[in-house]
């Protein structure tokens, strides 16, 4: 088998140019194995397949890994992981169980996006679980890329999703005990927990990610955040890599966060440099308070390397890669 032959059966030709000289030596090693062995060999060199997300969510980066090894594509990956959290009550940021807004609704952002450049998005979704779903039938069932309020409720209706109420005793009690001060100060992400951003490469190199929240909490009504805006808190090229972002959503907005990344990378950066060089937009601008809120990215390129960076200490990603599903802290920007 020719090396571009080789390439091209691992459908990993961006790695191919990124790492020509690694491939000629692999090509002296699979030149007469079967395509499958072919397959192996590239995902052993590169730890395929992967999973990556925002903070500690095993569980999820497991059910997506369990869909990886055994055969799935990286959209039901990120999909199915992402749900894991929604459903989970006891994570206040993400779907069911999320803290409220400032009246005491539960409204949710999420994205998705897949290795063709499709994405689809919902904003301000209330009563209805699985956001990362609904977001990926209006990527697929529509010619649209985001549906907001009533109307992606009435869209997730129409394809049979249940609405229920997601607003749990534990949320609305601390809703109730943040009403009596009524103070509004986003600091997010002190906690060791929160959105759920999920990249994965499946066994093909194939690239696409996820990303679900209840935003920000106690937030003004109508208020949405970077997680279902494609390019700041979400963004996949499969010919480079994807990002994701957790955080004061308005200033990954600002600085267009995860397309930024990306590019980065496309420039020849790699994931954890690129994640730096976005923190530094943020911190680095003039009159910066950067001091009282956090932003975290964490992105994976086509060769499956990672990286992450935060603005404060206590950001951690959860990455599955050869057969490990380890927590990871991340580096961050404010060590004064
Ligand atoms: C938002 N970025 O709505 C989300 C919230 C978040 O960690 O990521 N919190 O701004």
């Amino acid at each position: 088998m020719k090396r571009r032959d080789f390439i091209k059966n691992a459908s990993l030709t961006g790695v191919g140019l990124a790492i020509g000289s690694s491939l000629i030596n692999c090509d002296e090693a699979v030149s007469d194995k079967t395509t499958e062995q072919n397959n192996k060999a590239i995902h052993d060199l590169y730890g395929l397949p992967l999973v990556v997300a925002t903070w500690h969510v095993k569980n999820a980066t497991a059910k997506a890994m369990e869909i990886l090894q055994a055969g799935g594509n990286a959209l039901d990956a990120v999909e199915q992981g992402c749900r894991v959290e929604e459903a989970n009550e006891k994570d206040q940021t993400v779907g069911k169980g999320g803290l409220p807004d400032r009246e005491g609704n539960v409204t949710l952002d999420a994205s998705i996006m897949d290795k063709h450049g499709n994405c689809g998005s919902v904003v301000y979704l209330q009563n209805i679980t699985h956001a990362v779903s609904v977001a990926r039938k209006v990527m697929e069932d529509t010619p649209h890329v985001m549906l907001a309020g009533e109307g992606a409720k009435q869209f997730a209706i129409s394809k049979g999703f249940e609405p229920e109420d997601l607003l749990t005793e534990a949320s609305k009690d601390a809703w109730e005990k943040w009403k009596v001060e009524a103070k509004y100060k986003p600091i997010i992400n002190i906690e060791n927990h929160d959105t759920i951003g999920m990249l994965a490469i499946d066994k093909n190199g194939d690239i696409s990610g996820a990303c679900t929240t209840s935003g920000l909490a106690y937030k003004l009504a109508g208020r949405v955040g970077d997680s279902p805006i494609i390019g700041s808190g979400l963004f996949i090229d499969n010919e480079i890599g994807g990002c994701v972002a957790t955080g004061l959503g308005e200033e990954v907005v600002k600085t267009v966060g995860s397309f930024l990344v990306v590019e980065l990378m496309r420039q020849g950066k790699s994931p954890q440099q690129a994640c730096e060089e976005a923190i530094s937009r943020i911190v680095n601008k003039p009159n910066s308070n950067y001091k009282n809120f956090q932003v975290g990215y964490v992105a994976v390129n086509k060769k499956g390397e990672t990286g992450c960076y935060s603005i404060h200490q206590w950001f951690s990603i959860t990455k599955y890669q050869d057969g490990v599903n380890a927590q990871i802290q991340s580096d961050y920007y404010n060590k004064a």
